[in-house]
């Protein structure tokens, strides 16, 4: 089945220079990149992204990991497209806890613990297709990815924006 998700390399990942490292996995499924941008997280972002965490007593750190206060201040996000794309992305990331994951996937080789318990895991991927849609639409604007999965509506632009001098 064709499907879009959600990956987001992590602060820790790009701290760690793992960018290239982290692509040239996920090229192994040979699906398609589809968005790719930076991001500088904020704490509403965060939440919002991890809003099904909120009552974990890790939460505060999680948003704390995920706006890069342990590490850079930045996210890179990506949406990638193809047959089966959840899965064949969850599988090449591995076991949410990086001690339990596969030592071949990507949060086997690269992610850890640390001494305050945040599982520093180097990469997110939606779990499933309704959880994609709601990370895809909260990350990208239709304009930002290639192609259409979603419906949209054209709307009158009222408010301000920048555009290059
Ligand atoms: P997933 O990222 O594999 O989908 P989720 O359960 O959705 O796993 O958790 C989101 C993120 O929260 C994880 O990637 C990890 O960074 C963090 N996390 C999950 N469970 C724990 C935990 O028990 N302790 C510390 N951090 C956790
Ligand atoms: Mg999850």
């Amino acid at each position: 089945m064709l499907q879009q998700t959600l990956v987001l390399i992590k602060p820790d990942g790009l701290k760690k220079s793992l960018t290239g490292n982290v692509l040239t996995r996920l090229s192994e499924t040979k699906l398609d990149i589809v968005a790719t941008k930076i991001v500088k997280v904020s704490r509403e972002l965060a939440a919002e992204h991890y809003k099904e965490l909120k009552d974990k007593p890790f939460f505060e750190d999680l948003l704390k990991y995920l706006m890069g206060e342990y590490h850079k201040k930045k996210v890179m996000a990506l949406v990638y497209w193809g047959e089966d794309a959840i899965e064949k992305v969850r599988k090449i990331c591995g076991a949410t806890n990086p001690e339990e994951a596969d030592a071949v996937s990507i949060r086997g080789a690269y992610g850890r613990i640390t001494t305050k318990g945040v599982y520093e895991n180097v990469i997110h991927a939606s779990a499933n297709m309704a959880e994609a849609e709601r990370e895809i639409k909260l990350w990208f604007q239709p304009g930002e990815i290639i192609q259409d999965f979603y419906p949209v509506k054209a709307v009158k632009g009222t408010c301000e924006k920048k555009v290059w001098a």
